[in-house]
């Protein structure tokens, strides 16, 4: 096998959610894995391939547990609409909001679907992300809930990137199913989550649970047919009024409960005991005008883990940089730098249950990272957009040279030599 040295470097591990850094370090990988990370001078000898990474500062590679990547359309007449003072749920009440995404992706064909989620991920991975969660929810009918996924699935395929699908059929209420919310919850719980769970296009199941769509009944049901099928399970909760939708979540054993404003204590209590992430969701509350923050002190207080996300969608949260949403926690929801990083790192592979195998940089995890050229891991909050010249390794391999930031073309040649 061949092992290759990172050295000239600092690390910020992420191990168990902190900083844990080292300085003056060196990392060792081999077949796509990590097998030693210390000080330099206390290195493996041997016959190494050796990179130089000049100083930078090394962190895991960053991981965006919440997406809605692949979607057509874009919403920014909404965007303009909800500037002069019409709400969320008054768009989504008069055929906009999901309803108008679902119309423009159930008619756009799978290739142009890919070709716009890439761009999208695209930015991303340039800003140092090598995994990421893409959700369905723009079909809300078997066939182009499997167009999403299969869309997701090719893009893991294609680019160098993890992707992990999640499938949120439970989304809103498809207009042939007005006023039967019921029987569509039948429909995803017989009909299409056991095809698309056989077809491998599933890697955990997530429902709306919300006033403006569905109620906790009707997402347990959901949750619990997925879990009847072997399928780790998450909820979007809490977003715009408490309905106690995370802690039925959390009873089930979610790995995560998303956006989570609204959690009362209680709430609280029941996903620290279920070990159910928090992912917050910074873009979608700047976007929406939200006031209600997350409770990130009752967070801290029981100990619940705590990711952020971008939430790319096109209504709520066209967010194109996870590093911008680190700003937004820290500013935002008064998280500290380590607790943000943490959040896109260590808890975020939790989210996806991921943590054996990601989100920090120990022996035995793969081999995804990111150097930096900064003076500190907190500069990564600091910077307001932006690029940071940054050099990343997937599976082990060096993907962008120096700060080349010209696309994909160059990464995949490296990608596939
Ligand atoms: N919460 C969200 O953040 C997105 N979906 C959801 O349930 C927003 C989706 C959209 O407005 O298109
Ligand atoms: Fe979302």
């Amino acid at each position: 096998m061949t092992y290759t040295l990172w050295f000239n470097c600092h690390v910020a591990t992420m191990q168990d959610g902190r900083w844990s850094t080292i300085e003056h370090a060196a990392i060792l990988t081999g077949a796509g894995r990590i097998e030693w990370v210390g000080e330099y001078r206390d290195a493996p000898g041997g016959t190494h391939q050796r990179v130089d990474l000049g100083g930078a500062w090394v962190t895991p590679g960053l991981i965006d547990c919440h997406t809605h990547a692949v979607f057509g359309g874009n919403r920014s007449d909404e965007f303009q609409q909800r500037l002069e003072g019409v709400s969320y749920k008054e768009i989504a009440a008069a055929g906009g909001g999901i309803a108008s995404t679902v119309r423009h992706t159930r008619a756009a064909d799978a290739a142009s679907l890919y070709r716009s989620a890439r761009r999208r991920l695209e930015h991303l991975m340039r800003d140092g992300v090598t995994t990421v969660e893409i959700k369905s929810g723009y079909g809300l009918d078997l066939e182009s809930e499997r167009k999403m996924l299969s869309v997701a699935r090719r893009l893991g395929d294609t680019l160098p990137l993890n992707v992990r699908l999640t499938c949120l059929a439970a989304h809103a209420l498809p207009p042939e199913y007005a006023g039967r919310a019921d029987d569509y919850i039948d429909y995803v719980c017989d009909v299409v989550l056991p095809t698309l769970v056989a077809e491998r296009l599933v890697d955990a199941v997530d429902v709306f649970c919300e006033s403006i769509a569905f109620s906790v009944p009707q997402s347990e049901r959901v949750l619990r047919r997925a879990r009847d099928l072997g399928v780790a399970v998450k909820i979007h909760a809490e977003q715009l009024s408490s309905l106690g939708g995370a802690s039925m979540a959390a009873s089930l054993g979610a790995l995560s409960a998303d956006h989570v404003e609204y959690l009362t204590e209680d709430d609280v209590r029941a996903m620290a005991h279920a070990g159910t992430v928090a992912v917050l969701l910074p873009g979608a509350f700047h976007m929406l005008r939200e006031t209600r923050q997350p409770p990130v002190e009752w967070l801290r207080k029981y100990g619940v883990d705590i990711a952020i996300s971008t939430d790319l969608n096109p209504g709520t949260s066209p967010a194109l940089s996870l590093r911008l949403m680190l700003n937004l926690a820290c500013v935002q929801f008064g998280l500290t730098p380590e607790e943000a990083l943490a959040g896109v790192t260590c808890h975020a592979a939790k989210a996806l249950g991921l943590s054996e195998t990601h989100g920090s940089i120990e022996p035995g995890k793969v081999a995804d990272f990111v150097a930096w050229e900064i003076d500190r891991p907190a500069d990564l909050a600091y910077w307001l957009g932006g690029q940071i010249p940054n050099r990343v390794v997937w599976q082990g391999r060096l993907l962008t040279p120096d700060t080349d930031t010209s696309g994909l073309s160059r990464w995949e040649h490296q990608h596939d030599a």
